[in-house]
């Protein structure tokens, strides 16, 4: 039986790629922070049979511990300081998590493994972030990085040491650069389910107002049900390797309130939207795109949700989602 240990277990992507492996049939261990995770229950309920493990990606001695115990085959390093305008209020805080991270992770791999690195592969949640001010249009694995946030610097740092340590060491590391990539289990603060939330509750009469930031941003958004099949896929690969995922196709903010407010009959959603300063960031990432065309050869991997399907879904979601507390 595989065995394979995740960080950032408790997030969208940890949640969607246990489920994954356990249909495959791993044994999954998952790294959980705190001495009182709310997020706890969850992960248990959604994946039965997982291992959590209480380690934190800034303490080396409880990573080390963690792989003695759970002995990996896989090792997916999802874990991270993820939302990108937290990292100017605390860019401290998300240098050692989202960069240092990476480094203790992969040391203590290295003291764990000792001699023998080939038992274990390493896959390293690179993002479109670090693409920042845009080289090329649409982007690659050879797109010059030039990161406009202290979490693009951050995983930049990530990104280049996993290349760094399969150079290096010969471990079998690869790094996905993975685009933008939501679903009903993205947290709330991020602008898709922030919209498909607020939408929900407007149509159930719950909410009258929806306040945003830059409308005109453009994203290439993604199911990241889809996108944990490329981590999978990176790792059964005989040479490691970097990739982009994504879907190739790019959206405004607008084009996603849109399909939100069509998928509860709202034609008229700007009385509904109010634009605010308070949401723009001190520096703005305009034209992301991916081209995935590396992944779709190598892999043979490609999305199976379009962004009119994924924010429908979401929106569906998040109504029975509001049903429900609405009952409580
Ligand atoms: O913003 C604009 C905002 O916060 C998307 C993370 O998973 O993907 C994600 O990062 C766009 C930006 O995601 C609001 O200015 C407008 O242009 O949903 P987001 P993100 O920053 O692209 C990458 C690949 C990652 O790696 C990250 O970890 O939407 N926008 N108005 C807004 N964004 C938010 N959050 N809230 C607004 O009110």
């Amino acid at each position: 039986m595989k065995r394979a240990l995740i960080t950032g277990i408790t997030g969208q992507d940890g949640l969607y790629l246990a489920e994954l492996l356990a249909a495959k049939g791993y044994e999954i261990f998952g790294l959980i922070r705190g001495q009182d995770n709310p997020k706890y229950d969850l992960v248990r309920a959604t994946v039965p049979g997982i291992t959590l493990l209480k380690s934190d990606l800034t303490d080396i001695s409880s990573l080390v511990r963690a792989l003695n115990r759970a002995q990996p085959h896989e090792v997916y390093n999802l874990g991270a300081i993820s939302f990108v305008p937290y990292s100017w209020e605390n860019p401290v805080l998300t240098t050692d998590v989202t960069a240092k991270g990476v480094m203790n992770l992969l040391e203590a791999i290295r003291m764990w493994a000792g001699n023998d690195l080939s038992r274990v592969r390493f896959y390293q949640a690179s993002s479109s972030e670090m693409f920042g001010e845009v080289r090329e249009v649409p982007q690659n694995e050879s797109t010059l990085l030039w990161p406009r946030s202290p979490y693009g610097v951050a995983k930049v740092f990530g990104h280049h040491l996993t290349i760094n340590y399969r150079e290096s060491y010969g471990l079998h590391a690869s790094s996905g650069i993975l685009f933008n990539h939501e679903s009903p289990r993205r947290g709330p603060e991020f602008v898709t389910r922030k919209v498909t939330q607020a939408v929900a509750r407007i149509a159930l009469g719950q909410q009258k107002l929806l306040t945003l930031g830059n409308l005109e941003a453009r994203r290439d958004w993604g199911f990241a049900g889809d996108f944990v099949q490329a981590m999978w896929l990176m790792l059964q690969q005989d040479e490691a390797q970097d990739f982009v995922v994504a879907t190739g196709v790019a959206h405004s903010v607008r084009d996603l309130l849109d399909v939100a407010f069509d998928e509860v009959g709202i034609d008229d959603w700007e009385s509904h939207v109010r634009q605010d300063d308070r949401y723009l960031r001190p520096a703005e990432v305009h034209h992301l795109i991916g081209d995935a065309r590396k992944a779709r050869d190598t892999l043979g991997w490609q999305p199976t949700v379009t962004f009119d399907e994924l924010i429908r879904m979401m929106v569906q979601a998040d109504l029975k989602e509001q049903r429900v507390l609405s009952l409580v």
